[in-house]
């Protein structure tokens, strides 16, 4: 977030939809009322997805609209009708954005490619309808399932575009002028500092073979502690596969090549040793220039051993073709860009809504209803001694036996939980 035209990182919330309630209600005929059960279940709350969308370039538009929130599903109907689900919540968002949770910091996803769909956000369970408590001895039961409620959640958005190609090098030495000679792209290009404010992609294209390069604001010295506007920008590079590192070779503004050329290397070290450690080529930039020759010729008596220097003129065009085809004979070399994957696949769920409800039936049955009791059956084999002693403690814990004692349910008064029947004992 350097500057007001670039948005590279926002927080957002987002909220998955909950759970339409199930309802209760009973069939009336004409001077009949009363006649059967006919609640309908509530529908289920409309999820929250992630979707890569490659036309995006900035996180820009989430300044005026940061509150995502799916649609809640609908209450069932009288008639065993079903409650409509809510509607889901696509939120777009660039290539190469990585998703936080911010209580923890951890990381959900990192939306990578076009159209890429990530679910994020589950939407609550609908509750049950009282046709679905109705059992072979309990013909009306007079009470139905609350819908699942979910919590909103604050996320970081942060954007770390996806590029091959990494140009670095101090203001003004003719960064953007090489990729918009190289590619289509047409970043502003100006003989000033800090002309550019914001990372420009540009897709290279040399016969059947391409690579993506990125041209990120000039470095200056002190970068990497924050100062200058570079610091923002060099996580935009993190996920490259290797950097160009552009030198102004004709030391036009009173400069010296070898000196940035070092100064910009420490920045990259003092800012992460992957970074650093990325394989580099040199573009000695501005070869038309008088006195570049000279210089260019000190510069490779220095590094030409440890690099692969290539001398260019990018307002012509200069050498531009034997960069291009350096950088794809590096890029043969080196693994794919990849993206960053969470530590374990997370997604949010309405689970820690384990509340409950107790109702009498007709026949003064407790029947024990809610998130917890369908916790409870997806997890218990009643077989199961280790599984029944479970199902006994989480009735204790989460106060199920006091409740019931509350309303007066007293020593071998019939309970009902999901499918089990039991006789109650304090
Ligand atoms: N003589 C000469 N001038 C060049 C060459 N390449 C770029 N320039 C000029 O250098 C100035 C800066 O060019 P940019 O491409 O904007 O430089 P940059 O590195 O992107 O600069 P920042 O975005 O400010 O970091 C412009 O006036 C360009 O016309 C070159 O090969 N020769
Ligand atoms: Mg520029």
């Amino acid at each position: 977030m350097a500057n007001a035209e670039f948005t590279d990182k926002v927080k957002i919330v987002i909220k998955a939809g909950d759970g339409g309630d199930g309802m209760n209600s009973f069939k009336a005929f004409k001077g009949k009322p009363a006649c059967g059960p006919d609640g309908g279940d509530g529908g289920k709350g409309g999820d929250v997805y992630f979707v890569g969308d490659k036309d995006m370039t900035d996180l820009f538009s989430f300044r005026f609209t940061s509150k995502f929130f799916a649609e809640d599903g609908e209450r069932g109907g009288s008639n065993k009708c079903f409650g409509r689900g809510g509607k889901d919540t696509f939120i777009k968002v660039p290539l190469g954005t990585l998703v936080r949770d911010v209580e923890t910091g951890r990381l959900i996803c990192d939306v990578f490619e076009d159209g890429e769909t990530v679910l994020v956000a589950k939407g609550g369970n609908g509750g049950k309808g009282n046709v679905r408590f109705t059992t072979a001895r309990r013909h009306a039961p007079n009470f139905a399932q609350k819908g699942e409620k979910v919590k909103p959640h604050e996320i970081i958005l942060e954007m770390k575009v996806i590029a091959d190609v990494g140009l670095v090098g101090f203001p003004n030495v003719g960064k953007s002028t090489l990729l918009s000679k190289i590619s289509a792209a047409k970043p502003k290009i100006a003989n000033y500092h800090f002309t550019t404010l914001s990372p420009n992609l540009g897709v290279v294209r040399y016969y059947e073979k391409s690579f993506v390069a990125a041209d990120i604001p000039g470095l200056i010295e002190g970068a990497a502690q924050g100062a200058g506007l570079g610091h923002d920008f060099l996580r935009h590079i993190e996920r490259t596969r290797m950097l160009c590192h552009v030198v102004d070779i004709s030391g036009c503004e009173g400069r010296d090549p070898i000196e940035d050329f070092q100064k910009i290397n420490a920045e990259l070290k003092e800012y992460s040793e992957v970074l650093a450690g990325l394989p580099q080529v040199v573009v000695c930039n501005k070869c038309d220039v008088f006195g570049a020759e000279d210089n260019l010729k000190a510069f490779k008596k220095k590094y030409g051993r440890k690099y692969k220097i290539l001398p260019i003129t990018a307002v012509t065009g200069e050498g531009t073709r034997e960069l291009i085809e350096k950088l794809l004979e590096v890029l043969d070399t080196l693994p794919p860009v990849e993206p960053i994957r969470p530590e374990e696949e997370f997604t949010y769920a309405g689970e820690g809504d384990l509340n409950f409800e107790i109702f009498q039936d007709e026949d003064g049955v407790y029947v024990v209803v809610g998130g917890l009791v369908d916790m409870l059956c997806r997890n218990v084999v009643l077989s199961n001694p280790d599984s029944m002693q479970y199902f006994q403690k989480v009735l204790r814990l989460r106060g199920v036996i006091k409740e019931l004692s509350k309303m007066g349910c007293k020593e071998g008064d019939t309970v009902s939980i999901g499918d089990v029947e039991f006789d109650f004992v304090l």
